[in-house]
């Protein structure tokens, strides 16, 4: 990855549209032929279609496009809570709050290729400072490029003035659109520790084989995964790749039936057709001083043949 900037006269135009509910959102198109929408209201990416127009995300199709609800689907971002580890509501407030256009990023490494991309920054309310009282800066840049590869850089920085550390946990809580989920299969995980949220996040070790998905709900964190996960679904012939970087961990939710039939915002058979593969950092949360700057990066992609091991 080489240090310079996308001219101008190279970069691509993005779209900024009325959507849902009045909700702006952002659409990036590659030039072969791919797409990004990504919603201001929780800079929420809630689609990704690969050079064919084929849609690789999913979105319930009871997903509310209601602030202070969170989008049901796409890439909803976790912080500076994952799920319930702290005194914040589930996931923390970042999917739920309207984020901004970064004018003037600090300077990035960019990927030459990425020519259609968008920074997008939230900084804390008053509101927020009521209940997570720290001062930060979080630049997200979403970036398009060939192949339909899709990158998501976060910087988060602090900027107390009082002289404050602060700590949080995050996530891409990232949810894959698949053919079948008893087609799908998980490589690059095996062998590894988990907690498992459905067994009050009980410490386990994972068996030796490729995680697959039947009978009942999958809610585990996998803590010092690879860089490299990869999501497989047979019957589409479509492999995700998931690269990482300053996120160790990796959670791998399906809610199955009973949960699903829970969630207002979600269908009862939708479970079938969905799997979230969270690129993370849980287990050992993030402690920033003032002035220092945390980033996490995903980038995702499509493969046709299988990850080589
Ligand atoms: O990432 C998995 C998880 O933490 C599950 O425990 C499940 O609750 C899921 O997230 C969805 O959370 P949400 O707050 O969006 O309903």
């Amino acid at each position: 990855m080489n240090e310079m900037s996308t001219s101008d006269s190279e970069r691509r135009p993005i779209e900024v549209v009325k959507a849902i509910n009045g909700l702006e959102k952002v659409v990036l198109r590659e030039i072969q032929g791919s797409s990004v929408e990504i919603y201001l209201y929780g800079a929420h990416v809630t689609s990704w279609k690969n050079e064919q127009g084929e849609e690789l995300l999913f979105l319930s199709s009871k997903a509310i496009f209601k602030p202070p609800k969170p989008i049901r689907g796409g890439i909803p971002i976790c912080f500076p809570q994952f799920s319930n580890l702290g005194s914040l509501e589930a996931h923390g407030f970042a999917r739920n709050r309207l984020w901004g256009f970064d004018d003037d990023p600090p300077p990035f490494p960019v990927d030459a290729a990425n020519k259609v991309f968008t920074d997008l920054i939230l900084r804390p309310t008053k509101e927020d400072f009521k209940i997570w009282p720290h001062s930060f800066e979080y630049r997200l840049r979403i970036a398009l490029g060939p192949g339909a590869n899709l990158m998501m850089t976060s910087r988060i920085r602090n900027t107390n003035t009082d002289g404050k550390p602060f700590t949080f946990t995050f996530a891409y809580h990232t949810y894959f659109s698949v053919s079948d989920i008893s087609e799908v299969r998980v490589e690059g995980l095996e062998t590894l520790d988990y907690l498992d949220n459905c067994k009050k996040r009980e410490r386990f070790t994972e068996q030796g084989d490729s995680i697959t998905f039947e009978e009942s709900e999958v809610d585990k964190i996998y803590l010092s995964t690879p860089t490299k996960i990869a999501v497989m679904d047979h019957e589409k012939k479509r492999t995700f790749v998931i690269r990482k970087e300053g996120l160790p961990d990796a959670v791998v939710w399906n809610p199955w039936e009973k949960k699903s039939k829970a969630m207002v915002d979600f269908g009862d058979e939708e479970y079938k057709h969905m799997l979230c593969v969270e690129a993370a950092t849980v287990e050992k949360p993030i402690t920033l001083k003032p002035g220092e700057e945390w980033r996490g990066r995903q980038q995702l992609s499509i493969v046709s043949k299988k990850l080589d091991s």
